[in-house]
């Protein structure tokens, strides 16, 4: 009843980023359920004491390694997962070809993807001296990096980690669990979506469904209502989708990244490029450095995650972006955070236009 309960609360309201809420989780964890103290357990030793025992109260699915026969796989979506990684050895010391260090104690959990379908994973912390780390390894236990890094680090310290993707492939992955501290583990929560758009309902890790200014594939329009970036777009399937017809003449979109501090999610605004025309999207002036180092990135992906250009910083340390694509598609367009402190909201303007 409990743990229903506690599903359902965090299916309506408990960790989008795009809802307030989510932002008081980061801070103080407020309505997460913190689990047993260790105390508790202390004064009521089990027959054989371990110190490395997992919290009696929480169920562990997850296992040591990844491509462990005994591993879990998830067949039910949305689930809710209590990952203890205090018994467990740090077996994935960093992610080949994607830069990322992991020495904390790791855990693993399967699941099934469908190609085409949508999944949303949320990793936050319940308890321990954590930086939460979450990343997908497929079949061989090999990271998923390049094209599209499925990776998620976005914040320094203790803070809750999303990312979102669209399977490429079907087949058998693994889910790991870890920190990018040398840590002895804790205790994280691993929720696992798989949103339907079309259904009518706004799940975690859509940003609208079927409402006014929402696209048919669930996406927030940004245009004629607003020029302003809404609800959170931090990866490509939760981009919010730019729905005017782009001219010469451009269009002034507002963003903001930065704000949650430790961490650094990238703004997302998908594009539809017409065929046979070229994107050009520069910052605006009054949101540029003067010393020579922007405080945002661009990079254009296209749908298959793969770079289709880099930002290019330009006069006034403003930075922009140009492309011709072989054929017209929709491409999305990432606003990197790249300041070395995000703690403070930082806003940006970019003028999206057609070359002439
Ligand atoms: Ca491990
Ligand atoms: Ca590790
Ligand atoms: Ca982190
Ligand atoms: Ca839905």
């Amino acid at each position: 009843m409990r743990s229903l309960l506690k599903l359902s609360l965090l299916l309506c309201m408990a960790c989008n980023v795009a809802d307030p809420s989510f932002y008081e989780a980061l801070a103080s964890d407020a309505g997460r359920d913190t689990g047993t103290p260790d105390a508790a357990d202390d004064a009521t030793p089990d027959a054989t004491p371990d110190a490395n025992e997992p919290d009696a109260m929480v169920e562990q699915l997850a296992v040591d390694e990844c491509g462990d026969d005994a591993i879990h796989t998830i067949t039910t979506l949305p689930t809710e997962i209590e990952v203890d990684t205090r018994p467990f050895r740090n077996r994935v010391n960093n992610l080949r070809g994607c830069a990322v260090d992991v020495p904390g104690p790791d855990a693993f959990i399967a699941i099934n993807l469908e190609v085409g379908k949508y999944y949303h994973l949320h990793l936050s912390r319940i308890e321990g001296d954590i930086d939460p780390t979450l990343y997908l390894l497929d079949s061989a236990c090999d990271p998923v990096c390049g094209a599209l890094e499925l990776v998620a680090n976005y914040c320094t310290g203790t803070g809750d980690e999303h990312f979102g993707f669209e399977a490429q492939s079907s087949g058998l992955f693994y889910i790991g669990v870890d920190d990018r501290n040398d840590s002895g583990g804790g205790v994280f929560s691993l929720d696992v979506y798989n949103p339907e758009c079309g259904d009518g309902t706004r799940e975690h890790g859509e940003n609208c469904d079927g409402e006014e200014n929402c696209s048919s594939d669930c996406r927030l329009l940004l245009g004629a209502e607003s020029l302003q970036t809404r609800a959170a777009p931090i990866n490509a399937r939760e981009a919010n989708l730019f729905s005017e017809t782009l001219t010469t003449g451009g269009f002034e979109i507002q963003g903001t990244v930065g704000g949650l501090a430790g961490c650094s999610y990238p703004e997302v605004i998908a594009v539809d490029i017409p065929d046979g025309e070229e994107l050009v999207v520069r910052q605006t002036e009054g949101t540029c450095s003067d010393i020579g180092s922007p405080p945002v990135q661009l990079q254009l992906l296209n749908a298959g995650g793969g770079l289709s250009a880099d930002g290019e910083m330009g006069a006034g340390g403003c930075v922009g972006v140009r492309y011709r694509p072989p054929s017209g598609g929709r491409y999305f367009l990432f606003v990197n955070d790249i300041r070395p402190d995000t703690t403070n909201l930082l806003g940006y303007e970019l003028e999206f236009a057609i070359a002439e």
